[in-house]
């Protein structure tokens, strides 16, 4: 078969998942309960169809069969994460001896199949009870993170090699303190700016404890990255797109990367009084803090204008008082979801990685494409998602394009493996290369999944 866009050797090709979207046994092999357990017991209607994480995919049950799965469809590596809950319930004290079974047999199973494991530590999903003392609020969480960090690199480290403290940080932040998506949905901008830096904060705890115990393998985070474009090149927009991307890009990327804080950022927030609380030895910290690896999940990207109108000084301190959103005329729309689809955004982010933040090691930890009602896509018991084969070929286009400009990037992991639950969406939006019958747990690789084979096998398409 012929290949034109080839990739480097050694490329890893394969999907990203999470400990609450796939595992299911919520309440089994002694898991402690986290905010989303909780959330779905108060406030069920909240949930796409009053759908919870109580079964998920299963994957808790399953993980054999889904291994062979992802072996056949020709993964080389998989993310999942770890839930904090199920290996320390309550978040501190005691490991829970049936999680350390379960996660070495994961890892043991992968490896078994010659996938490496790429293990995210926290994917948005918070032991209850650490939430109810005030969660990334507080610092005491950061310390009982540090010790969850510090034990999962002592149980798996000697076997997994590529450890991610976070997944998207931002968005705990912005669901649970300003947009009101994620528990404990509160709405106020100087508490969300005390979350967002103590994660990092926990982030740098994490990977000065990865090197202290001398784990012989890389560590880094996951952040969702959205390049802002301007309406125009006219000042004021630009100005809009330079601050959106400080609020949503920058307040993560430049301190796990470089190791502190855009001067920009904090000279916006301390003029308008929403610095957080800053303590001696925190800039040490974050400078011990700089990732080996970076993970980047690229979904759309974020189109903005100068503001129409002033905003009210009384209303809430958001950073829409400093940009609108702009609906771009012609943008391409996911039909089936609602996004927008804008595949050179992947290469732009990667082209910025190279320009200004050294060039730093990358991969592409998720990219992907949900679909709603996707049954009607099913012929012959199989869904035909050639929209989803043309979305990835589409940024694989662009990926192989920064790779051949000398972009620092190693992987592809799309999102996702298999149908699963999602926070608030529930089985709203189907991502996976594999269905999944929610009814029996039955699995069916999607047309998808054998496209996706040959891509891997050749390292590359045409
Ligand atoms: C990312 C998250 C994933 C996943 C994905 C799709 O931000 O890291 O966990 O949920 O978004 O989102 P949704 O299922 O809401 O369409």
């Amino acid at each position: 078969m012929s290949v034109k866009y080839r990739f480097p050797e050694g490329f890893w090709w394969g999907s990203a998942t999470s400990a609450a979207q796939i595992e299911g046994a919520a309440a089994e092999g002694g898991k402690g309960k986290t905010i989303w357990d909780h959330w779905y017991e108060i406030e069920p209607h909240r949930f796409y169809d009053n759908v919870g994480p109580g079964t998920a995919s299963d994957f808790y049950h399953r993980y054999r069969e889904d291994i062979r799965l992802m072996k056949e469809i020709g993964h080389n590596s998989f993310r999942f994460s770890i839930s904090w809950a199920r290996l320390i319930p309550g978040g501190r004290g005691d490991v829970n001896p049936a999680a350390v079974r379960f996660y070495n047999d994961v890892i043991d199973e992968l490896l078994a199949c010659g996938i490496e494991p790429f293990v995210t530590l926290f994917h948005f999903d918070m032991p209850l009870e650490l939430q109810q003392e005030g969660g990334w609020e507080s610092r005491k969480v950061v310390d009982a993170y540090e010790t969850y960090a510090r034990t999962a690199f002592r149980l798996f480290g000697d076997r997994v090699k590529k450890w991610f403290t976070f997944n998207e940080p931002i968005v705990p932040v912005e669901g649970g303190y300003l947009y009101d998506f994620h528990y404990p949905n509160i709405v106020d901008f100087k508490r969300a700016a005390r979350v967002a830096y103590h994660t990092m904060l926990a982030h740098a705890r994490a990977v000065r404890a990865f090197r202290q115990e001398g784990i012989r393998g890389k560590v880094g985070i996951i952040l969702n990255l959205t390049p802002s474009y301007p309406r125009s090149s006219h000042p004021a927009d630009l100005k809009a797109s330079r601050i959106a991307d400080l609020f949503f890009n920058r307040s993560f990327l430049d301190p796990a990367v470089l190791g502190e804080y855009p001067r920009e950022l904090i000279d916006l927030l301390r003029e308008y009084g929403q610095l957080p609380e800053v303590l001696e030895g925190d800039g040490e910290l974050l400078k011990e803090g700089k990732v080996d690896l970076l993970g980047i999940n690229y979904y759309q990207p974020r189109r903005v204008k100068a503001k129409e109108h002033l905003p009210n000084p009384h209303a809430p301190f958001m950073p829409e008082w400093f940009f609108d959103h702009y609906e771009m005329p012609g943008r391409k729309m996911n039909p089936y979801r609602g996004w927008e689809i804008y595949e050179k955004g992947l290469y732009d982010i990667l082209i910025n990685l190279k320009e200004n933040y050294g060039n730093i090691e990358s991969y592409v930890s998720e990219n992907g494409m949900g679909v709603q009602d996707e049954e009607r896509f099913l012929k012959d018991g199989v869904i035909q998602d050639d929209y989803r084969i043309q979305f990835i070929r589409g940024h694989l286009i662009w990926l192989h394009r920064a790779v051949e400009e000398g972009c620092n990037v190693k992987g592809y992991h799309l999102w996702t493996f298999m149908d699963n639950w999602s926070w608030m969406n529930a089985y709203k939006n189907r991502y996976g290369l594999v269905s999944v019958d929610l009814k029996t747990q039955k699995r069916t690789p999607k047309k998808s999944a054998g496209w996706f084979r040959k891509l891997a096998q050749n390292n590359g398409f045409d």
